[in-house]
Formats: C-alpha cells, structure tokens, sequence
C-alpha cells in the first residue's frame, strides 16, 4: 500500500497493522475458518437490514458490518465454557461465539424458536449455556455482568475467564469506571473490549472525550492497556489470547481498545444525514482495510487458491439464506399462553 494511504489509515486507526503473517499459535485452516466466521456476520448483518427495510423485522437493529474481525478474533481466543456479554450491536458477538443463525433469526422475526422464545428481538439475544451472557440496548450495562462472571469464576477456581464488548461512547458510562476499578481491585479474570468505532449515534467521541486513546485510562485503574487495530482479526485474536492468558494466570483484567470505524448507520435505518461529507470521503480509505477484504487477500497471499475463498463466501451466504427460510417457514409466532412466562426469573443459579 502506498505510503499517503498508509498515513490517512493511521490517521484514523492509529494502530493499524498490516497483515503479515499467521500469529505463531494459529494454523491455516483456522485462519480460513474465522475467515468462514467473518464473512457468515457480514452475510448476517446485510440481509437483516434488508429484512428490516422490508418490514419483516421490527424494532431497532443495530448492524456489526465492518466490526466482524472484533468479535471473531476475540471468540477464537476464548475457550468454550468462558463468558461473553454484549451490547445493542451484538449479533456478530453471538455468531462469533457459536449461534445459530437460524435461531437468532427466529428470534428477530419474533417467533418462539428464537434464543428469548421470541420476546427479546435483536437486542437481547443471550444463550447463557453457551457463555452468551446477554446483550443489552442500555450502553454499559453488559461490563459489569462481565466482572460478575469473572468473580463467579473465581470463587469457583473453574479457570473460567469472561469478556466484555462495549462501544467507546459506554466509556464514558459510569459502569465502565466503577467495573474496571472494583475488578482491578480484586483481581478479576475479566477482560474488558472497547469496540472503539468513534461514534455514539450521531455523537463523535472526539468533540466529546479531550483523551482520544481510551486504552490509556487503563493505567488509572491500575491494570494493562492497550490499542489494537480492529480490522485486523489476528490482532484481535492475539490481544485477546494473551489478556486472557493473564487472567487465568491470576493476573487479573485487561482494557483493550480496539479501534475500527462505524462506516454506515446507527442502526439499519439511519442515513447518518448528521456526518459531513468529507468525513464519509475521509473514511472511505478504510474499505481497503475492513475485515472481509483484508482476511481475503491475506489468505490469498499465503497460497489459498482464489476459488476456495469464494466457494467459502458462498458458503456463508448460502448458510444464512437457509437460516432465514428457517426462520421464517419454520419457525412460530409465540402462543397467546406464554405471554406472562419469562418476566420474572425463577431463582436457578445459573453460571
Ligand atoms: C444508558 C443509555 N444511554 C443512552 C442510550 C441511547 N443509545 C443507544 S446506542 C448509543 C450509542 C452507543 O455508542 P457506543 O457505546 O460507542 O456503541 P456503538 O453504537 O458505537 O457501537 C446510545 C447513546 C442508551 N441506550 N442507554
């Protein structure tokens, strides 16, 4: 890549890193599986918002287009059993971490086969015996559920380590200050993500936050930090394995920030009238770098023939059209019967 492009990308991702090479750790084949990982939430994300826009879906969808190398390097570097919470942009986060598209999409049609039997929508999908936590529309409020977990495990000395993704506007949410100082205090195996996209709605982090580099406030709370590049998934995955490497040695929490771009909307319906043109202009040297393409030429360039990464593209996308014809031949709407079920929890510890 030519130098000035190079620098405008840094000027925007400060901690861009070219992909080289395979972290030490992980082989080909699981390269082109996060590959497979990538490109099914991309699948995912484009054919809810034109589930949305079609009206086949209702209520607020907030799409992770673009966020993809976030949650499938930070999945690959759990190990099953550990803990995840999410956020209102969750649905990679769920995929990442095992969940069937079908299911997810039932519960975005509403229908009784989905994660929350249909009553929770997009934003609340939670499988917690696969250590999906939950996801949540209120920003924070998944980090300190994330520190619950990490105290769970250890009380329970079970080596379980749990991981939260929040966006950069929740940095600035009470919950995120009080969590990380309580869990660097005692010490938790919790690993805290900040999907650092820049916007909160139609709010830049920059015009209100003077320290740009969230990673930094790390040191304030007494635990390591750092800035990662988020479209670069062997990073994420690297940052991920060695934060929860920490934590199960009894090292406590991390703060990783992740930095990527919010290239399109809030949500699935939001023309972000509110950004001006030349930043949209400014960005737009991103899209060489984002998750999809970049995954792409790299495993091109260490020898996978160009017919296999389509036919794994394909794949992706044809697995996501049966989820949907699932979903919606399949699946049922909620009985009139159970719409008092599920309000109140029945006490049953549950992690
Ligand atoms: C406590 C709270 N305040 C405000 C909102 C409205 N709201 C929904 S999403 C959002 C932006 C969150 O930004 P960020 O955490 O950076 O995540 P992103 O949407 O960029 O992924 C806001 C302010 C909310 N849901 N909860």
């Amino acid at each position: 890549m030519e130098n000035e492009k190079a620098e405008q990308i840094k000027s925007i991702i400060p901690s861009y890193t070219p992909m080289r090479e395979l972290p030490e750790d992980l082989s080909l084949a699981e390269a082109k599986e996060m590959f497979y990982s990538i490109c099914q939430i991309r699948e995912f994300e484009l054919k809810v918002r034109d589930l949305w826009r079609a009206n086949k879906i209702r209520g607020m969808c907030h799409a992770y287009y673009y966020g993809e190398a976030i949650a499938v390097g930070a999945c690959h570097a759990l190990e099953k059993g550990d803990y995840i919470t999410s956020t209102h942009r969750g649905h990679g986060h769920a995929l990442a971490r095992g969940a069937s598209p079908g299911r997810m999409f039932a519960e975005l049609f509403g229908k009784a086969e989905g994660y929350n039997k249909g009553k929770g929508g997009s934003m609340h999908i939670a499988d917690v015996k696969s250590g999906i936590l939950g996801a949540t529309g209120i920003v924070g409020s998944g980090i300190a559920p994330a520190a619950g977990a990490a105290l769970s495990a250890k009380l329970q000395k079970n080596g379980k380590v749990s991981l939260s993704f929040f966006g950069d506007g929740a940095c600035n949410q009470g919950p995120f200050s009080e969590t990380l100082n309580m869990a660097a205090a005692w010490n938790l195996p919790v690993i805290f993500l900040c999907e650092y996209n820049q916007w909160a709605i139609g709010t830049d982090y920059w015009r209100v936050t003077k320290e740009h580099d969230a990673y930094k406030r790390a040191e304030g709370f007494g635990m390591p930090g750092i800035q990662i590049d988020g479209f670069n998934v062997f990073e994420v995955y690297k940052a991920v394995r060695d934060a929860a490497a920490r934590a199960r040695a009894g090292e406590g929490p991390t703060l990783i920030e992740a930095r990527y771009m919010r290239m399109l909307g809030h949500h699935v319906g939001d023309d972000q009238n509110y950004r001006d043109e030349k930043d949209l202009e400014r960005i737009s040297v991103l899209y060489d770098i984002e998750p999809v393409t970049r995954t792409r030429e790299f495993l091109e360039s260490a020898g996978v023939p160009k017919e296999e990464l389509e036919d794994i593209q394909k794949r992706a996308a044809a697995e996501i059209q049966e989820a949907i014809a699932y979903a919606d031949t399949q699946c049922h709407e909620p009985s009139l019967e159970t719409l008092y079920e599920d309000i109140y929890a029945d006490g049953e510890i549950i992690i």
